[in-house]
């Protein structure tokens, strides 16, 4: 061994007589790829442009959202969009940059004046409240990495598989970003909450007013929050600006923005974002209504749909989730889910929040499919799409978790489809 210490020693520690000292993988991995022995063989230093004010991308690195309509009408205009899906396959780690979180607005996005917005807090209370964005501020606050998920994600794959989608496409419905408010617990004792008030009233502030009844139970009493900070920042206009509220697990939709009011009763108000909406006809001929909870979840990421590979070793990488808890275990199946082999989980693997995984692989040039299969911490197991879709036929929209499978032809090309 080298003694790290001392200086020349440490010059003569090359990347090759470095990594030829580990085994296995990397030590392969390397050998065959770059092999510097000096400065020689890196690009040459480069004179820097001036700072700014922001910092911006690099102009090599291209990310953005894409718009969609209903499912099937994809590349419209943003004007008429109901939401942008995250670019997925393009993302590092676990965190979705702000100005990539994927976005579904019912009415666009109100500008609203954090000056002026108030929260109001009433109904089976008896301090009935009004806060401003200010008073929420003072209070005490937590930060949390979750991610929201639109129960539309995985809509496009209910019926059918088109070859032609992404993995931004099928899954980009979802982000994880680290929020930052006031515990909803914090707020209830302050208003000091009637003991019968079972369900809550979130109510937005733009003109489509959604509004969703969610029950207070003890773990969204423990877990929910009003929140004003995004990523570092106070929430972006499209994300809830200047408040909303944050549910960890559960529905993308009752994470209300713009949030105006929480009404404490002892019943749901059966909303039309409850019974015309979210609420979806099963194989048995009987409608769920309040799943509020998001399954557990994965897909791979890369190689993803659209990509074309190479023969030989391949990096399988994606992300896993459940809205039950923690992801304890993704498997990977490089032969049509016929063996399944341990993903690395990539730590820190929090609960409610994206997961990373990754597995090393050869392909060896002939046609197959790949598939991902995640398992939370409570047991639940990520369902093949025959037995998801045996229970919830192909009648209903939302809440979309089975299996992805992509399949990967003679030439490397990897398409969608469906088992
Ligand atoms: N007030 C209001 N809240 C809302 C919505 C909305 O249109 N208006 N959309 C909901 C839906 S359907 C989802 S999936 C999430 C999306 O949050 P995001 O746009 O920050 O990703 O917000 C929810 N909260
Ligand atoms: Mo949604």
């Amino acid at each position: 061994m080298t003694d790290p210490t001392k200086q020349s020693e440490l010059d003569n520690v090359s990347r090759r007589s470095f990594l030829a000292a580990s085994t296995g993988i990397a030590g392969s991995f390397i050998a065959g790829k770059a092999a510097a022995e000096s400065l020689a063989d890196v690009p040459q230093r480069e004179v820097g442009a001036d700072l700014a004010g922001l910092s911006e991308r690099s102009k090599f690195v291209k990310l953005a959202r894409i718009p969609e309509a209903t499912p099937g009408r994809r590349n419209v205009d943003h004007s008429d969009a109901i939401n942008s899906k995250t670019p997925l396959d393009k993302l590092l780690g676990t965190i979705t940059p702000s100005d990539l979180h994927y976005e579904r607005s019912h009415s666009g996005v109100p500008d609203l004046d954090p000056a002026k917005h108030r929260l109001l807090v009433h109904g089976m209370v008896e301090k009935p409240l009004v806060f401003s964005v200010e008073d929420l501020q003072e209070m005490p606050s937590i930060s949390r990495r979750v991610f929201i998920e639109c129960t539309g994600n995985g809509w496009e794959n209910w019926k059918r598989a088109d070859p032609s989608l992404t993995v931004q496409n099928t899954h980009g419905l979802i982000s994880t970003n680290e929020w930052t408010g006031v515990p909803l617990r914090f707020i209830v004792d302050l208003a000091a909450k009637n003991q019968n008030a079972t369900w809550m009233l979130a109510e937005g502030g733009d003109a489509a007013a959604v509004a969703r009844s969610i029950p207070l139970t003890e773990e969204i009493l423990d877990e929910a929050f009003v929140a004003y900070g995004q990523n570092g920042e106070p929430l972006r206009p499209a994300h809830g600006f200047p408040m909303r509220l944050i549910m960890p697990g559960f529905e993308g939709n009752l994470n209300i923005k713009w949030l105006r009011r929480l009404k404490f009763g002892d019943r749901p108000w059966m909303t039309r974002w409850e019974t015309a909406r979210y609420t979806q006809l099963q194989a048995d001929g009987k409608a769920i209504q309040f799943q509020l909870r998001m399954d557990t979840n994965s897909v791979i990421t890369s190689p993803s749909g659209t990509m074309t590979i190479k023969p030989g070793r391949q990096k399988v990488t994606g992300l896993a989730w459940s809205g039950h808890g923690k992801i304890a275990k993704v498997e990977i199946s490089t032969d049509g889910a016929k063996t399944w082999k341990a993903a690395e989980l990539i730590s820190p693997a929090l609960p409610k929040s994206q997961s990373r995984f990754e597995m090393t692989w050869v392909w060896d040039g002939k046609p197959t499919k790949i598939v991902s299969r995640s398992t939370d911490d409570k047991g639940n197991v990520q369902p093949d799409r025959p037995s998801f879709i045996r229970v919830h036929g192909t009648n209903a929209l939302f809440h979309y978790n089975a299996q992805q499978t992509w399949a990967i032809d003679e030439t490397g090309k990897v398409s969608n489809v469906l088992d």
